[in-house]
């Protein structure tokens, strides 16, 4: 059987105050395309479909057309949804029943009132026989999977809901009941338990938890993976993997490959994947330098013609002073070369680049250099703040931005 493994679509976000409608429906046409060309069984959409609970019409209508054509013209057999922590769960399971007419399987809520079944969807070759068990596991919140009990600390209550969601996944595994070889979809932050060196790493890392991949993936064939936008492999399993996201979902994303995954699936389990990669609709780029560089390098960028989309710039200024009229120049410069500037950003280069391998040695590990704040003053710690990220401050703007928001935050808890 031919798998193909997407994930985390996000339609309908917005890029910098931009709408990317074209840009969504250029690379699902794409996906379209290579399920054709492929010869594809089974389309695996691991959450995040939409960017919000609430996306807009035509989001939604994006949404089930490429469901409609994706079966009807590109002879996917079947399609297996599940919803992510962007997505509303109620709506990606609101319309499950209507779609399994088409052979698109929807999974969005998975409660613990919900059966184990829910989650199993089992996958047919051409001629009618299931050869693929697959275990379809949507982004399961902590009231999903546990009631939490009163007074426990915030650690302690991500804990337990990791361990919740590893026991409700054995659940559902060990409730699959025949010898197929398994394909389990999920949207979860997962990652190897195991560093290599033999050494266990906590399951708890800088307040962010992950589920050990070794809990969900088991003996399964393929681990179809959503939730972390760059495509990669998980503990050092090929066969283990996030896809990664469709489009980049801001400029420092721009460095990550696009791609879907064609997996086949024998009996034996997986015999080969590939990576297909996604062509962009536009030219987007980031450009980091001084003033002089910085005119030279948009003066350089390639033109844009009247019929090709408009193309997307970010730029950081590194200079040492302010440069008020740099920022309309710059954007007047790329506008004439058919670039539309989208966020413009100024950056200390002296200090950053003198002290930052210094600065984030001595953030790491040694405390003693450090200037000693008074952590109870929050004005205090947000002037340290912007010292340390070199932020310039003019005219003290950020700073009754700060107060207003406090006053605001004062005036909450008082209420409360
Ligand atoms: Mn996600």
């Amino acid at each position: 059987m031919k798998i193909l493994h997407t994930s985390d679509w996000h339609l309908g976000q917005r890029f910098h105050e931009q709408g990317r409608q074209a840009d969504e429906e250029y690379a699902l046409q794409q996906i379209i395309d290579i399920c054709a060309q492929q010869e594809i069984d089974v389309l695996l959409l691991a959450g995040d479909v939409f960017d919000t609970a609430n996306p807009g019409g035509e989001d939604q209508r994006r949404y089930y057309r490429f469901l409609h054509r994706v079966v009807m013209e590109a002879g996917v057999q079947q399609v297996v949804v599940i919803a992510g922590n962007h997505d509303s769960s109620a709506r990606i399971d609101g319309p499950s029943d209507l779609l399994e007419i088409c052979r698109v399987h929807a999974v969005g809520a998975f409660t613990l009132d919900d059966p184990l079944e829910k989650c199993l969807i089992p996958l047919f070759d051409r001629s009618g026989v299931e050869r693929v068990r697959c275990i379809a596991l949507p982004y399961l919140r902590d009231g999903d999977v546990r009631k939490a009990s009163a007074g426990e600390d915030a650690h302690a209550s991500a804990s337990a809901h990791i361990q919740a969601v590893i026991q409700r996944f054995s659940d559902v595994r060990n409730s699959v009941g025949c010898d197929l070889p398994v394909l389990v979809m999920a949207h979860v932050f997962a990652a190897g338990n195991c560093t290599g060196d033999g050494h266990e790493r906590p399951i708890q890392m800088g307040g962010l938890g992950y589920v050990p991949i070794e809990a969900i993936a088991g003996d399964a064939a393929y681990v179809a993976l959503g939730h972390l936008h760059r495509p990669q492999a998980v503990g050092g399993q090929e066969h283990w993997r996030y896809s990664g996201c469709l489009l980049p979902t801001g400029f420092d994303e721009l460095d990550q490959a696009r791609e879907v995954v064609v997996v086949d699936i024998s009996d034996e389990g997986m015999t080969k994947y590939e990576r297909h990669a996604l062509t962009p609709y536009r030219r987007m780029q980031r450009l980091r330098d001084a003033p002089d560089a910085l005119r030279a390098a948009v003066q350089s960028l390639p033109a844009i013609t009247d019929d090709e989309p408009s193309a997307w710039l970010q730029v950081t200024i590194c200079s040492g002073q302010p440069e008020p009229s740099l920022r309309l120049e710059l954007t007047a410069l790329a506008e004439s070369r058919g670039w539309k500037v989208l966020e413009v950003r100024l950056e200390l280069p002296s200090k950053r680049t003198e002290k930052r391998t210094r600065d984030e040695k001595e953030e790491a590990d040694d405390t003693s250099t450090q200037p000693s704040i008074n952590l109870s003053d929050p004005h205090a710690v947000f002037t340290h703040l912007l010292e340390r990220r070199h932020y310039v401050d003019e005219e003290g703007f950020l700073l009754a931005e700060f107060q207003k928001v406090r006053e605001v935050m004062d005036d909450l808890l008082e209420r409360k």
